[in-house]
């Protein structure tokens, strides 16, 4: 199965839930590329050996790698990190996630600031631009295993929105224009 992703609707409700629209409308990988997110399907359970995800840690100068587990018992200062994930923000560098195990949702803001929910299952890899407004939630499952890719020193600070006056996020604005 290919990862899905639908716009949002407005609710409060628990950002756990999908969140779809009714009717659903959905959101290509297309769609996706011409915001800057790019998306793999990979083998997961080979994770340790697996030569595809090698070639584009190669390709894309992804030395650094770590692996999270996103999970209330696992994680420390779980409750406050969810909170933080889920706050709009934006890198400096470009954010690579690789699910190895259990799901989550990526959202990413659209041209017209729209959130976009992605699916992301088990085996599903993610690049996020530098300078797009994006958060992360867990989903009613409650569990991910994640690995963290980097390009050099793994620098996570995140700027919470507004942020509009880094370089970057007007790079990535005019970046869109024409795609
Ligand atoms: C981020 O910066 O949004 C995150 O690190 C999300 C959690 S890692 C799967
Ligand atoms: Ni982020």
């Amino acid at each position: 199965m290919a990862i899905e992703a639908w716009y949002m609707d407005c609710s409060d409700e628990d950002q756990r839930k999908p969140h779809r629209l009714n009717p659903n409308q959905p959101v290509s990988l297309d769609e996706l590329k011409k915001l800057g997110v790019f998306c793999w399907k990979l083998n997961a359970d080979i994770y340790e050996a697996d030569p595809a995800l090698e070639k584009i840690r190669k390709d894309h100068g992804y030395s650094y790698m770590d692996i999270i587990t996103i999970q209330r018992d696992s994680l420390p200062n779980y409750e406050q990190k969810l909170k933080m994930f889920y706050e709009e923000h934006l890198h400096l560098d470009d954010e690579i996630r690789y699910i190895l195990d259990g799901q989550a949702y990526f959202n990413v803001r659209d041209k017209e600031d729209r959130w976009i929910r992605i699916a992301m299952k088990k085996g599903d890899l993610i690049t996020l631009p530098a300078g797009i407004y994006h958060r992360f939630t867990l989903d009613e499952t409650d569990y991910t295993k994640a690995m963290r890719l980097f390009v050099g020193e793994p620098v996570w600070k995140a700027y919470n929105r507004p942020a509009d006056d880094f370089d970057i996020r007007q790079k990535y604005l005019a970046s869109l224009q024409g795609s």
